[in-house]
């Protein structure tokens, strides 16, 4: 006869998860004094839904559940290789890997739904359960480290031996007394490539992210423009950042995702001018069901100018320049810094134009900050 460990782990895995280890319903005392002081000190400034409230309710999840024993922490992979090629003579931006495929929340939360159900049958028993994938406040690395499914890499990733960094976490916290796995040994040693790596300095220390730095919040969660001094550093990224993953010499071995809902490449890269003339209604159509939604249509936009400008390209001037006259407001200042980067006679030309037509005066800052660049001989 199996023990109850057992099964819970056979479970998850025969549902398809490729991780499964638990860990105790203890407050998760640490992490949340590391956490608030990283709020306190404005590291985490960009997130307002990300408040003290939310840290401490997630640091407790006797809170989240009365009567909570255990958490078994799951992982499930979204590691693939490379995406398809596009024509290199085509503008692309790049999309991180964790969006190539169907939105996660959604796959695993249902796969978690299917778990606690499929558990409780062979259990016999109804088990008091909420699960939870990136969707609540529950600070999901801390679980997963403590339960050992992974140990803290200095990108602040969770890292695996068998799957790299190229997983989600899952917990579903229950009143099963389930006795609770051993944390891991494993640290990164003396390695410091992710943090050399960073385009934008976002990590700041060791373990350490100052969110408002770093590409993966600067295009997916920031509502506003991106900081002009930050925008040359974010390279061809149109939709987060996996460039302190890429680097991870832990990630060369890992295993490829099971998974076929991540296995549909299409998004693996975007032509940039091509998402700079999409409406909302095919950018809503294109994306349904991804995590790209999640930057929304002018966001997106604005990314793709940025990536516009820092590619260089002297055919993309005139999509620029439609964007300039017609997008919206947040697109036509990002479409003014793109052109002030391009910097040939055409896109100053469209930059003056635009001077004495544009009726905001965040994008007539935009306008003027870019001519100034031009003047100065920066950008040509
Ligand atoms: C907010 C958030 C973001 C923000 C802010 C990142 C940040 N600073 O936390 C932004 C938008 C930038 C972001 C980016 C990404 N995210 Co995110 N994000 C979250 C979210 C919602 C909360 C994270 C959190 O609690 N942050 C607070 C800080 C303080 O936590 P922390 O950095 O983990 O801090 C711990 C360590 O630093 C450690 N620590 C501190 N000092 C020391 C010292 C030593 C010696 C050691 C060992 C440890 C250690 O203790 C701290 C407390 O636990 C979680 C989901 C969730 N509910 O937990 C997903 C989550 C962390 N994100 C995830 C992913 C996939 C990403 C991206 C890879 C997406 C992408 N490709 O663009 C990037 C990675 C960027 C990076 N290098 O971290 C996954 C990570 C999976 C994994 N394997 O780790 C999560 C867990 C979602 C999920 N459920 O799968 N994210
Ligand atoms: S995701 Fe990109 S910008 Fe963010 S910390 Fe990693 S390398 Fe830096
Ligand atoms: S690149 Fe090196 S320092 Fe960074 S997470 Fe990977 S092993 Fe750790």
């Amino acid at each position: 006869m199996p023990d109850l460990k057992s099964v819970v782990k056979e479970c998850a895995l025969e549902l398809g998860f490729d991780l499964v280890r638990v860990t105790s319903a203890q407050e998760f005392a640490w992490d949340r004094d590391v956490t608030l002081d990283r709020l306190k000190n404005g590291l985490m400034d960009g997130l307002p839904w990300f408040n003290e409230d939310r840290v401490r309710r997630g640091a407790d999840p006797e809170s989240l559940l009365p009567g909570a024993r255990s958490i078994i922490c799951l992982g499930l992979s979204y590691h693939q290789p490379d995406g398809q090629a596009l024509d290199p003579s085509v503008p692309a931006g790049k999309v991180a890997l964790y969006a190539w495929g169907n939105d996660y929340h959604r796959v695993m939360k249902t796969r978690m739904r299917q778990y606690v159900e499929e558990l409780s049958g062979r259990l016999g028993v109804d088990i008091a359960a909420r699960w939870y994938v990136d969707d609540g406040p529950m600070l999901d690395r801390a679980a997963a480290q403590r339960s050992g499914l992974g140990w803290f890499g200095k990108n602040t990733n969770i890292l695996t031996s068998s799957h790299g960094s190229w997983v989600f976490l899952g917990q579903v916290i229950t009143d099963l007394d389930l006795e609770p796995d051993a944390p891991l040994r494993k640290t990164c040693g003396s390695c410091v490539m992710c943090i050399d790596a960073c385009p934008t300095g976002a990590i700041v220390a060791p373990y350490v992210i100052d969110n408002s730095r770093c590409i993966s919040y600067l295009t997916i969660e920031n509502r506003g423009p991106i900081p002009r001094e930050l925008r040359p550093q974010m390279l061809d990224w149109v939709f987060g950042c996996d460039i302190c993953q890429d680097v991870c010499p832990v990630n060369r071995k890992a295993l490829t995702s099971k998974e076929p809902a991540f296995r549909q490449l299409a998004h693996g890269s975007l032509e940039l001018v091509e998402l700079l003339e999409m409406s909302e209604e095919d950018f809503r159509e294109r994306f349904k069901g991804s995590p790209i939604l999640r930057a929304k249509h002018t966001g997106l936009q604005r990314n793709a100018c940025v990536a516009l400008g820092n590619h260089g390209d002297p055919a993309t001037v005139p999509a620029l320049n439609r964007a300039l006259g017609q997008g919206a407001m947040l697109v036509r200042g990002h479409a003014a810094w793109a052109l002030g980067r391009i910097g040939t006679v055409e896109a100053k030309a469209a930059l003056e134009s635009a001077s004495n037509l544009e009726p905001d005066a965040e994008v007539l800052e935009e306008i003027s900050a870019a001519l100034a660049e031009l003047a100065a001989g920066a950008a040509v």
